[in-house]
């Protein structure tokens, strides 16, 4: 049998591997990437003036909402769309918090009050605060929300069940699978799946998980093979995570069960982790020599595409954490280390949808000289934190990728 203490430490793994972030190392040395030209990303840094650490964990439409640290405490925040819109809201009662997603103006996260995290929902203000933490548990957390129904876990009887809430702590509704699974965690929902993970002791691993309803409704996305997985998001019949696979953990992406596997780490990349899905996008981030790089997916490896941070100063490792979609638009929310400051600061990232155009490099929906001049300055072996040219994805830009681009020749 499994100790106590091998359990701890997986709860352990549980929120060092689902909320990097709070352990993100501060003194990573990061490589300081030229500023690829991709015209039509819109970068801004939503880091308030006076914050010591900020990152943006969840967005919709309208808002964005994460972390800022002020003397050291964390404060769960809202912005609309710069730094200057930040709205803390921290509850009074509370020593931390952080807000995990947003969806219609409500925000939900966790909020740590009398020694324990609870689950918990704003709308919009500190004021507004609801702690979902229903009776007879001690703590949890709310991780997402969709159309009015929220998505995380309490603890019962010591271990943490996955469940979902309407805006009462008294709804929460137990989804927690039949034994041998002795901890399940909520991670994300979109109307019609659920998506986290599963613990049973038999193999001692945590497992992405899948429900599209109640308890009995639980799949197993565990790939075969693996050393452990975990489902992050769900949307429109795609799920994505991460799943620890001959010895690096790699962004992964599922169409409802164990055999759909499908690996997103580049074959260059050292880690890679899939943290959200919206529309057939992927967001996450890869590791390249010891760097992080925010980067998003169109459902296969060789889609990868660096998010930039053309932003003033020097910034190093960046994460993406989530995206949204509407019409026009395509959202990142994130973070990124400023090497001047060293500091974690909240990034927002926006592009209007466009037709995807092989051979446009920067993006402009035109392939002209422009591209043209960026990939003759690739030429040779592929560098994944230079731009994209090589579109035949046999890692070297070379003759065959010319002739890919003088056949795209033109606008959108
Ligand atoms: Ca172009
Ligand atoms: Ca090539």
């Amino acid at each position: 049998m499994p100790t106590r203490a091998a359990f701890r430490s997986f709860l352990s793994l549980a929120e060092t591997t689902n909320r990097l972030s709070t352990r993100w190392p501060s003194v990573v040395m990061g490589v300081v990437f030229a500023s690829a030209a991709h015209a039509q990303w819109t970068v801004i840094n939503l880091h308030p003036r006076g914050a010591t650490e900020s990152r943006a964990f969840g967005l919709d439409g309208l808002q964005q909402v994460g972390t800022v640290a002020l003397g050291g405490v964390s404060h769960a925040a809202l912005w609309t769309g710069s730094a200057e819109t930040w709205v803390d809201l921290h509850p009074p009662s509370a020593t931390s918090s952080d807000a995990w997603d947003v969806s219609e103006g409500r925000q939900v996260g966790r909020a740590r009050v009398g020694g324990h995290d609870k689950p918990s929902i704003w709308s919009g203000t500190n004021a507004s605060w609801v702690n979902l933490t229903p009776l007879g548990s001690p703590s949890g957390a709310a991780n997402a929300i969709h159309q009015g129904v929220v998505f995380g876990f309490v603890a019962i009887d010591g271990w943490n069940h996955a469940g979902a809430w309407t805006r009462e702590a008294s709804s929460f509704g137990d989804i927690h699978p039949a034994p041998p699974v002795i901890l399940s965690q909520g991670d994300d929902l979109d109307g019609e799946t659920y998506v986290g993970v599963t613990f049973a002791p038999a193999d001692g691993q945590n497992h992405a998980a899948l429900w599209t309803g109640g308890a009995a409704s639980w799949v197993d996305l565990h790939p075969r093979g693996a050393l452990w997985s975990w489902a992050r998001a769900t949307d429109s019949g795609q799920q994505v995570g991460w799943t620890h696979l001959d010895g690096q953990a790699r962004a992964s992406l599922w169409t409802g069960t164990a055999e759909s596997w499908i690996d997103l780490s580049p074959f260059w990349a050292e880690e890679s982790w899939a943290n959200d899905v919206k529309g057939g996008r992927q967001a996450g981030s890869v590791r390249f020599e010891g760097t992080y790089l925010a980067c998003l997916w169109s459902g296969t490896a060789e889609s990868w595409e660096a998010l930039p941070l053309d932003l003033p100063g020097n910034w190093g490792d960046a994460w993406a954490n989530a995206i949204s979609m509407d019409a026009t638009t395509i959202s990142v929310a994130g973070w990124a280390h400023n090497l001047d400051t060293d500091r974690l600061e909240a990034i927002f990232w926006t592009r209007p949808i466009q037709p995807f155009l092989i051979g446009d490099v920067n993006d402009d929906c035109t392939v002209d000289a422009v591209d043209l001049s960026i990939l003759l300055g690739n030429w040779g072996p592929w560098n994944p934190t230079s731009p994209d040219t090589d579109f035949t994805n046999d890692g070297v830009t070379d003759a065959a990728d010319l002739s890919v681009m003088l056949g795209a020749w033109g606008g959108c």
